[in-house]
């Protein structure tokens, strides 16, 4: 949308008036009731911030917003309002009605944005509403400076799921800390809340572990195709989270065991318990590593490895992986899980596996992250764990888009953008049980952060709508003008996607 041409009836003069109907704006996630007023606030070089909190965390998402319009606009908006404000943002912390620490109203009139939540979270993702709500271009017939109108009215907004992901594979090619905070800035604009990092799989060991420096010495020393892999240090890893924090994400660790385990292995021979050390992987193949379940020693590592990598992570999860354990029997599987999971627990974190850990004996506070077997879902949800779907045909943005896409999978089937939008969580298992979604990007396949962004975006956008809006505020036909909508903030932030011939950019 840019703004609507009206012309007037003596015919002569045109006036381009601003586009004023907020239920017309391109914001993704939609949010969840949306009330026009036709009274346009006017964002210009007088308008002024004013925070009616003291709180450090309220303070930073106003410097935040600030940052944000004037990256967009050149703007910089006062603190203080100054003698020709006419209009003035306000941030306040407020009694909003919802319970959701994620909930925020926003209330846009002629002169004043008020935007409230109950938590600094909220007031987080209402911002990415006004980035979203601010036109790309000024209205210059207004008056003689640059305005840009934002559309009035009210918005009252929170999420339908609290875990709403995507997963980035470090491990099969590695991507290095500032593209990983870059990627957390744009997840950030569409309101995810979760980043799920695959630090440690056959081809690569990710994470610096104190106590087994071999780890990423040797098992991060290569990636898929033999290139040179990488890991993040603590410090690194430090970074990502605190960056994370600031836009409040949380960073879900990934440690895959016991198979997806051949960089561990590599790194310290003992832990397959087979007398063999193996040689670094730079294949594609899965199922053909695993620890030694019966080992004490194998447990001593784990724990070692779980509560380094918990006491830099504030967030409350801890993935295990679990998946393609082909070649562990089956009982020693189950034995594996279960005691691994108590390690989690002594951490103080909930476990996350993928759905095959469903099978073993667990706690009902720990979650499956379902990809692929609905009976392993079915089983969660008898056992009454929480369930996060990822299913591979609809949520894996490894994925194909048609035949022709150069990188990517096809095994789980190709995934152009309406089946990747089109599709209920609830469709798989009841509502009660769903903690989230998340979409896995697995990273075999690519090796530049441009074909990294290539099969992510636009299908992420979708995606963070799926996790976020009710189904029943879900239209693929609306969606794709919205998504339309989005061409010019990929551009601002240099991401590249795929221009699918299903949307009208
Ligand atoms: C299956 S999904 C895997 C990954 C692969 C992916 C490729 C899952 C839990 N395991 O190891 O990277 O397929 O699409």
């Amino acid at each position: 949308i840019g703004f609507v041409l009206f012309v007037s009836c003596s015919s002569e003069t045109k006036i381009t008036l601003p586009e004023t109907d907020i239920t017309n704006a391109s914001v993704i996630p939609k949010p969840l009731k949306i009330i026009r007023s036709d009274q346009g606030f006017a964002l210009d070089k007088y308008t002024a911030l004013i925070i009616d909190d003291l709180s450090p965390d309220i303070l930073e998402t106003g410097q935040y917003l600030v940052g944000k319009i004037k990256l967009k606009t050149g703007l910089t908006v006062s603190s203080i309002p100054l003698n020709n404000t006419k209009s003035i943002i306000r941030i306040y912390k407020s009694d909003i009605k919802s319970e959701n620490d994620e909930a925020y109203e926003l209330e846009i009139k002629k002169d004043t944005i008020n935007l409230s939540a109950n938590t600094a979270t909220g007031i987080f993702r209402g911002i990415q509403t006004i980035r979203q709500l601010i036109p790309e271009m000024p209205n210059d017939s207004l008056s003689s400076h640059n305005i840009w109108i934002i559309p009035g009215g009210k918005i009252i907004d929170e999420p339908q799921y609290e875990y709403r992901s995507t997963m980035l594979d470090v491990s099969r090619h590695f991507f290095d800390v500032d593209y990983v905070k870059k990627y957390i800035e744009v997840l950030a604009y569409y309101k995810i809340n979760i980043l799920h990092l695959h630090l440690s799989d056959d081809q690569g060991w990710r994470i610096e572990i104190k106590s087994w420096p071999k780890l990423t010495e040797i098992g991060g020393s290569t990636e898929v195709g033999g290139g040179p892999g990488g890991f993040y240090t603590q410090e690194d890893y430090k970074d990502i989270v605190a960056h994370a924090k600031a836009h409040h994400i949380t960073i879900v660790p990934e440690i895959d065991m016991p198979g997806h385990t051949n960089a561990a292995s590599a790194s310290y021979p003992i832990l397959n318990g087979n007398g063999q050390t193996p040689k670094l992987y730079t294949g594609t193949k899965v199922g053909f590593s695993t620890f030694d379940t019966r080992s004490d020693t194998v447990y001593l590592f784990i724990d070692d490895v779980i509560r380094e990598i918990s006491s830099m992570t504030p967030g409350p999860y801890f993935h295990i992986g679990g998946d393609e354990s082909h070649v562990t029997k089956k009982e020693d599987y189950l034995y594996f899980i279960k005691r691994v999971e108590s390690i989690v627990q002594k951490c103080n974190k909930r476990m996350i596996g993928w759905d095959e850990v469903a099978k073993s004996d667990l706690d009902s506070t720990t979650i499956v992250q379902f990809w692929n077997n609905r009976e392993n879902a079915k089983l969660a949800v008898e056992k009454n764990m929480k369930v996060i779907l990822s299913p591979a045909n609809k949520a894996y943005l490894d994925m194909k888009y048609d035949s022709l896409t150069k990188i990517g999978y096809d095994w789980a089937g190709l995934i152009p953008l309406d089946t990747a939008y089109i599709w209920n969580p609830e469709d798989y298992i009841p509502d009660k049980y769903i903690l989230g979604i998340d979409a896995p990007l697995w990273s075999e396949t690519f090796d530049t952060t441009s074909d990294l962004e290539l099969l992510a975006f636009p299908r992420l956008i979708g995606y963070a709508e799926l996790g976020w809006t009710t189904s029943g505020n879900r239209d693929w036909k609306d969606y794709r003008s919205r998504l339309a909508g989005q061409a010019d903030f990929l551009k601002r932030m240099d991401i590249n996607y795929y221009r699918s011939p299903l949307i009208e950019w």
